[in-house]
């Protein structure tokens, strides 16, 4: 393998534990010798965290479905150029929390965007970058709320407090993925932090191990 780094995207649903379990991530890969960059979407750069207020602020209807996959593809763009790329390149590991899978499960799955259009954006704005693993945090809808409820204070974001059927038809395309391509993995969310570290981790393990 080159000094070329490895490129991990967490993904699921709301209140899942995706941002905890990152830090627990990275702490085991630096454990294991490498340094890791975290980072978000929508977010991640000036540019892309500009944008993410856009998204995730305002009232229910401020954008619609196509406008939306633009926004969430022209954020991406700006992440991966300024931060995601030189970092791969300069060796580092890079997690992030999401990534083009949360547009085609959310603005697909969810909103109903076709999956062919979502990775064409992604080829225009992103040069079609694919995460080595994908982890995808899977929970009980409820027990997952009920997380998210408790840190936030009943405040949910304009994505977040979409109805159930919304979340679930999120759900099922985040595991249409995982039946047909080898680098989506659906880990159990549910039990102790130190659980869920444990099965992220045995999903990585080769990489680590290659690396
Ligand atoms: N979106 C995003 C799209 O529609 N399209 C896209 O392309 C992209 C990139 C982003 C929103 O944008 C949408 C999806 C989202 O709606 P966000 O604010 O970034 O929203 O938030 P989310 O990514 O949805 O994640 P959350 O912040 O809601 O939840 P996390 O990160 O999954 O959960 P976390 O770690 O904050 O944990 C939630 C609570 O549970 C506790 C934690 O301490 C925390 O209080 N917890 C546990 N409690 C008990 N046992 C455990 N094992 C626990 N693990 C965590």
């Amino acid at each position: 393998m080159s000094n070329y780094g490895r490129f991990l995207s967490v993904e699921g649903g709301e209140g899942v534990g995706k941002s905890t379990q990152i830090v627990a991530l990275a702490d085991a890969i630096r454990k294991a010798g490498f340094d890791v960059v975290i980072t978000r979407e929508p977010g991640g750069t000036p540019g892309a965290e500009a944008i993410r207020q856009l998204l995730l602020g305002g009232s229910a209807e401020r954008w619609l479905p196509r406008a939306e996959a633009l926004l969430f593809a022209a954020a991406r763009s700006d992440h991966v150029e300024r931060l995601i790329k030189p970092a791969l390149e300069s060796g580092k590991w890079v997690i992030s929390d999401r990534f083009l899978d949360s547009s085609r499960a959310y603005q697909g799955g969810g909103s109903g965007i076709s999956d062919t259009d979502i990775l064409a954006l992604h080829k225009i704005g992103s040069m079609g970058l694919l995460p080595d693993r994908t982890l995808v945090l899977r929970l009980d809808t409820h027990e997952a709320i009920e997380r998210a409820a408790v840190r936030d204070a009943g405040q949910a974001d304009r994505i977040q407090g979409r109805s159930t059927g919304f979340h679930s038809d999120v759900d099922s395309a985040f595991v249409s993925f995982a039946e047909v391509e080898a680098r989506v993995r659906l880990v159990d969310a549910s039990g102790t932090l130190q659980a869920v570290t444990s099965r992220l981790l045995s999903e990585i393990a080769d990489l680590l191990v290659a690396s």
